[in-house]
């Protein structure tokens, strides 16, 4: 099997990437950050950049804000602004690693005012949820220790336990809390959310509207991430992906770019578990561009996404079922790299033509002239970064 059929194509039109408000931004390592031409200067500017990614592919619906990042004064107006370029709202990341406050923790302090400052800032996220119309919370926590002995390891998993309820009994009916994990960095001895075993329990604990976020790049290396995932979604526990992808650590670099093998075998336990198009599995990027322009940074995650799903779609089932079940191991594993070294790329033009989108939409970005036009207008002003 090596053609995408209708119900493939059917599959595919339907799939929805979230975009982070924070790719367009500027970002890089603590060595430099190299600003880039027409950088938005605020969270309008960087939903227009989101919403011209979705224009030229029709994969990206939705944009999740970072607060206080994209904090404004008026979340109406913001939302009324994405609506009307054809994009929604979506999750709303908190931020608790760059205050001086939380040096020592946020959710997991022991000083009492500093654990309820945390806590009131995710409260603060709950009501921005109500005026974007947005349905998820999304808490990464950089909490941890550099030193053995530093920390009371056992009392901040209960700290923390108690936070979440707090944050989880604020959530209205429709609305979700979801717990990313990584296994280190700030801290380097401890975190105290370093893996999705931590995280499950910590949300199994909450209630059926907690979930785990999977950052693909918050694992050790080697880690065999398609197992997590079907674990989780086994478990009914996974909320959602931020998708990236790594060389070394929390790379942070284009998915797919890195490793696109695995980014076909996540998507095909996915696939597996009922979690394709599955509105309870969120599909995030969570991604910086450093020195590549962020738009067509943007454009190319979605499509190297949408092309691992079509190459994991071809995998013949039938053939594979059988092959498992004769203990064929050869031929189990032949019918997997079959579907994964099938170029749809040729395919996947023709359709998107016949759907009234570019059959490139790399190059039909480029020959748009919207990145010399905001290099143009957006003179002036505070360029966004990652951390402002
Ligand atoms: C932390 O490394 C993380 O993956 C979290 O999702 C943050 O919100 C995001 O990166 C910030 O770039
Ligand atoms: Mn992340």
């Amino acid at each position: 099997m090596s053609t995408l059929t209708s119900d493939h194509l059917a599959t595919l039109a339907q799939q929805g990437i979230e975009l982070p408000s924070w790719a367009f931004g500027n970002s890089g390592t603590r060595f430099r950050v190299f600003p880039t031409a027409g950088t938005p200067r605020d969270p309008f500017e960087k939903i227009a950049d989101a919403a011209e990614v979705n224009r030229h592919t029709a994969l990206a619906p939705s944009v999740a804000l970072h607060i206080p990042w994209d904090k404004v004064d008026d979340y109406a107006a913001l939302r009324r602004h994405a609506e009307g370029l054809g994009v929604a709202l979506g999750t709303i990341n908190s931020n608790t690693f760059q205050d001086e406050d939380y040096k020592f923790g946020a959710l997991t302090h022991h000083d009492e005012r500093i654990r309820r400052k945390a806590i009131d800032h995710h409260l603060e996220c709950i009501d921005i949820m109500d005026a974007t119309g947005s349905r998820d919370l999304k808490i990464w926590l950089a909490e941890g220790s550099n030193y053995p002995g530093q920390n009371d390891m056992r009392a901040r998993q209960d700290r923390l336990q108690d936070s979440l309820q707090q944050i989880y009994a604020r959530l209205s009916g429709e609305q979700r809390l979801v717990l990313e994990y990584k296994f280190f960095e700030p801290s380097f001895y401890h975190t105290d959310v370093p893996d999705w075993g931590t995280s499950y329990a910590q949300v199994a604990a909450l209630g059926d509207c907690a979930l785990v976020c999977l950052d693909t790049g918050h694992h050790a290396p080697g880690t065999n991430i398609e197992f997590i995932v079907m674990q989780l979604l086994r478990l009914r526990k996974l909320g959602s992906f931020d998708f990236n992808s790594r060389f070394y650590a929390d790379d942070d670099l284009i998915v797919g770019a890195a490793d696109p093998f695995q980014l076909f075998r996540i998507i095909l336990e996915v696939i597996r578990g009922g979690g394709l198009n599955n509105p309870d599995v969120a599909f995030m990027l969570d991604q910086c561009h450093n020195i590549e322009d962020k738009i067509p940074g943007q454009i190319r995650s979605v499509l190297n996404v949408q092309e691992m799903t079509a190459r994991a779609l071809l995998v013949d089932r039938d053939a594979l079922d059988a092959a498992q079940n004769a203990n064929d191991v050869l031929a189990a594993n032949a019918v997997l790299m079959d579907a994964f070294y099938t170029d749809v790329r040729p395919q996947l033009a023709q359709w998107r033509e016949s759907r009234g989108l570019p059959a490139d939409p790399m190059a039909a970005y480029a020959a748009s002239g919207y990145q010399q036009r905001i290099a143009a207008d957006r003179v002036g002003g505070t360029q966004a970064g990652w951390g402002a």
